[in-house]
């Protein structure tokens, strides 16, 4: 081939933008017991604030690439660390995502394995909410769904004394939960603590509303499929605690791209309404969950009682967003004028 017929390398018809260079690492905006803080450059809450829908939006982030990364053992894995219990997952915002405690002993995995017990033995064809796998479920809480008054859960009604006989003995893992959201996060708490609830009604779980309690069953352990808990307050967290005897489990956070493992009667703190989560599979024994939560229909009911006010964040949320609106259509206008 004479020299002048090299072939041209081929044009991309993409425009290939300059990658943006990722956030330095910084410390996160708040860290009282000095846990093992873990940065996560590429998310932020404050966009997963604003990405919210209150509907699932699975699709949109399970993407075959993340599944592809992540069957490739390519997103980061935070295994336990033997000298420090607590680790701290925070976003280029600085705002904490995920907060794990250890749980350092058998103690909290006993208090929940036997208290499961006192349960009615699940019927593996009861309604499940949306399908998220072979187990079943529990709603102990209070709620207040379709703009009504808040009201026990009809689960918890439907299982009577069993049903207060496991919150009874389970009173310290809602109470130790409510003292670390406390003291991790006081905003948080507060909001979930200020208003109150209906005569003759009190919060199932401490400073959450109510739990839900995940069964294992014969035909399956606690494996949730990706999910978001829509329902729960999108400016709230929510606290899970795995427990029984089993391997594997672990926790996928999908935008996160991270898989956190999980011991039993480990506590993880993390925002369930804003960040697809499942399970890896268990591998072997029995593997159950509890998750302490409130709801944003708590919040939408106080907002009825007390006024505008209970949502500040949300207004803040609103403020913000009809800024950076202006400053979007500011920015047009100067470029159109430079057009011309
Ligand atoms: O058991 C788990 O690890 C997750 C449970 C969960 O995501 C849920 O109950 O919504
Ligand atoms: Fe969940």
């Amino acid at each position: 081939m004479p020299p002048t017929a090299k072939p041209k390398p081929k044009k991309s018809t993409a425009k290939s933008k300059p990658a943006k260079p990722l956030p330095k690492e910084f410390p996160p905006s708040s860290n009282p017991l000095n846990a093992e803080t873990i940065f996560l450059p590429k998310v932020s809450l404050g966009n997963l604030v604003r990405q919210y829908k209150p509907t699932q939006t699975v699709q949109q982030i399970v993407t075959t690439t993340r599944k592809r990364l992540r069957s490739q053992g390519k997103f980061l894995r935070i295994s336990h660390n033997p000298a420090n219990p607590h680790t701290l997952l925070y976003g280029f915002d600085g705002a904490i995502l995920a907060y794990r405690i250890s749980s350092g002993s058998e103690h909290r995995n006993t208090i929940l394995s036997e208290a499961v017990k006192v349960l009615p033995q699940p019927k593996n064809s009861e309604y499940r909410g949306i399908d998220r796998g072979k187990y079943t479920v529990r709603h102990y809480c209070i709620w207040s769904p379709y703009n009504k008054t808040p009201f026990v859960s009809a689960q918890f009604k439907a299982d009577g004394e069993s049903a207060e006989d496991f919150m009874r003995q389970t009173t310290s893992i809602w109470e130790t939960m409510s003292d670390n959201l406390k003291c991790l996060f006081p905003a948080i708490y507060r909001e979930f603590t200020k208003y109150p609830l209906p005569e003759g009604l009190s919060r199932m779980a401490d400073a959450f509303s109510g739990i839900v309690v995940n069964m294992h069953t014969n035909e399956g352990p606690v494996e949730t499929e990706p999910h978001r808990d829509v329902k729960e307050r999108k400016f709230g967290m929510s606290c899970l605690s795995p427990f029984g005897e089993y391997e594997g489990g672990h926790l996928v956070l999908w935008e996160l791209e991270t898989v956190i493992e999980l011991a039993p009667g480990d506590q993880l703190f993390f925002r369930d309404s804003l960040i697809n989560h499942s399970n890896e599979s268990v591998t072997d024994g029995v593997r159950n969950s509890v998750v302490a939560f409130t709801q944003q229909s708590m919040f939408d009911y106080w907002r009825r009682q007390n006024g505008r006010g209970v949502d500040q964040q949300q207004q803040r949320l609103n403020r913000i967003k009809k800024r950076q609106k202006a400053e979007r259509k500011e920015k047009r206008k100067t470029k159109n004028k430079g057009k011309k």
